[in-house]
């Protein structure tokens, strides 16, 4: 791989898009990365890097049927949340919770992350989200988890020994402590956790003690980050993991977001993985300042492979970057069926089911354009930036017809229609910042949806303020996906591209 020349400062958030709770682990000179991935399908989004700054997706911890099982009735931003993922005695570890009924917390192993990872061990004996897991020096496994509580445990059977113990909840008051991680460094323990809700009050907070079963002693600084309060472009800052570099030097990899627009400000993309250096100071950690254009680290950069912005669908296997509603079953998507397509068989009839057929990326740019060449002739279906099943907007093709469809709330319409020529078409959809003047009312981003003609131009059918596919109209925990959708019969894609516009 050809060392970049050294670049002063590089970009944050590290991962963009919709890519919260991050879990970092290192082996060697390999840093490992995973997030949650909740209503999709695969589930467990893992990235490499060799310079903790540029990450390559390189597969899903739970990639199998067997491994899981998201139900249709499950609501949107229920499912897999929140993964630790470590290294220990040769082997991979990743613990995370699937919120989905009678499912609960399951850990998974491989010795290669890129996988295959093992099927799931259940653990019964682990009542809390966010899972963390961390070995004594005599190879005893603690798990502790959101609460905070901590309880022992066998992580080849998910048996646990005893009654869960409270070991520390953060400040008095704060709600939701989470996110737990437990570290040893030198002669201390340290549990590190997340409080104040993963909205503007956010924070990271850490206490130490001699032992991993406390008593924990809080650092007189909490909480070591957050930016609420603040007009920082980066919000919500919070649930963070700790890495030393293979340098010696100490980092935190952390979720925040970036709203825009007028009061109270909105965030399109979801819960995004930002990193930023940690020094240590009396034997506690203090977290440097959070920049977009964060100061290179003091190593060659490594830039993985470029991204392919275009996806013709000649593999027979997808992608990892591309997420599933819920399942992904050979008869409802598939690249076999018709080869170089993607073809989609639809179960249920709109973007507003839970478990329509849909297939997407994360948007990871602010400002992108994505298209698609779609055959409709079999169905109906199109291209959809999608927040949940509520919060959409979509450009449709069937019968002659191509129409863009905005779903808000319990709000549903047709927004525009226009006859295009049978067979298939190209549809498409941007999102840039709105136009001036920008006042208090201003939203995020606009979301333009059209069509492009044979001729090759592209025709905006539709002009739809961003602010109702963001976290703060939706609620819930993910982000926008854009892709494309079977709402009847079958539907092809033959191929699908993606791009940043502007940086
Ligand atoms: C996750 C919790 C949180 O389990 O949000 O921001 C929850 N932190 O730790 C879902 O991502």
């Amino acid at each position: 791989m050809p060392l970049q020349h050294q670049a002063a400062r590089v970009a944050n958030p590290v991962i963009p898009g919709f890519h919260p709770d991050p879990s970092v682990c290192r082996v060697g000179d390999d840093y490992y990365l995973a997030c949650s991935s909740f209503e999709y399908f695969p589930g467990v989004p893992l990235f490499h890097s060799r310079d903790l700054v540029h990450w390559t997706q390189i597969g899903n911890a739970l990639d199998r049927p067997g491994q899981l099982r998201l139900p249709a009735s499950m609501p949107s931003s229920g499912g897999i949340y929140a993964p630790t993922l470590r290294h220990h005695d040769g082997r991979f570890w990743l613990m995370v919770t699937n919120v989905a009924e009678g499912a609960g917390n399951l850990i998974v192993t491989a010795t290669d992350p890129t996988g295959p990872w093992s099927d799931p061990v259940r653990v019964p004996g682990v009542p809390g989200i966010d899972p963390d897991l961390a070995w004594d020096e005599d190879g005893t496994c603690w798990c502790t988890f959101a609460g905070i509580a901590q309880v022992r445990i066998d992580p080849t059977t998910g048996q646990t020994y005893g009654t869960p113990r409270k070991l520390w909840s953060g400040a008095p008051g704060a709600k939701a402590p989470e996110a737990p991680h437990l570290y040893r460094v030198g002669d201390y323990w340290y549990l590190l956790i997340a409080e104040g809700g993963t909205e503007r009050g956010h924070c990271v907070s850490i206490a130490r003690s001699r032992t991993p079963t406390g008593p924990f002693e809080p650092c007189p600084a909490n909480p070591v980050l957050t930016h609420r309060s603040t007009d920082h472009p980066v919000q919500n800052t919070g649930h963070a993991d700790l890495v030393q570099a293979h340098d010696g030097s100490w980092w935190l990899v952390f979720l925040g977001v970036r709203p825009r627009g007028g009061t109270p400000g909105w965030h399109v993309l979801g819960r995004e993985t930002f990193l930023t250096p940690v020094t240590w100071e009396d034997g506690w950690p203090v977290v440097g300042e959070v920049a977009l254009d964060l100061p290179a680290p003091p190593w060659p950069l490594v830039p993985g492979p470029a991204e392919e912005h275009r996806d013709d669908f000649g593999l027979s296997e997808l992608r990892p970057t591309w997420i599933s509603l819920r399942d992904r079953s050979a008869e409802h998507c598939s690249t076999k069926e018709r080869p170089g397509w993607l073809t989609l068989r639809a179960r249920g009839d709109s973007l507003d089911e839970p478990d329509v057929v849909f297939t997407g990326r994360r948007q990871q740019h602010l400002a992108c354009r994505a298209r698609t060449l779609v055959d409709p002739s079999e169905g109906r279906g199109g291209l959809a930036v999608r927040l949940d099943e509520r919060h959409h907007y979509a450009v449709e093709a069937s019968g002659g017809q191509v129409r863009v469809i905005a779903r808000i709330g319990s709000l549903r319409t047709v927004v525009a229609t226009r006859p295009v020529p049978e067979g298939p078409v190209v549809l498409g959809v941007t999102t840039r910042e709105p136009a001036p003047p920008h006042g208090p009312c201003t939203g995020p981003d606009v979301v333009c949806l059209g069509v492009e003609d044979p001729d090759g131009t592209f025709t905006v059918l539709a002009e739809l303020d961003g602010r109702y596919l963001s976290t703060e109209v939706a609620g819930g925990f993910s982000g926008r996906v854009i892709g494309m959708y079977a709402a009847a019969g079958t539907v092809h894609f033959d191929w699908f591209d993606y791009e940043p516009v502007g940086r």
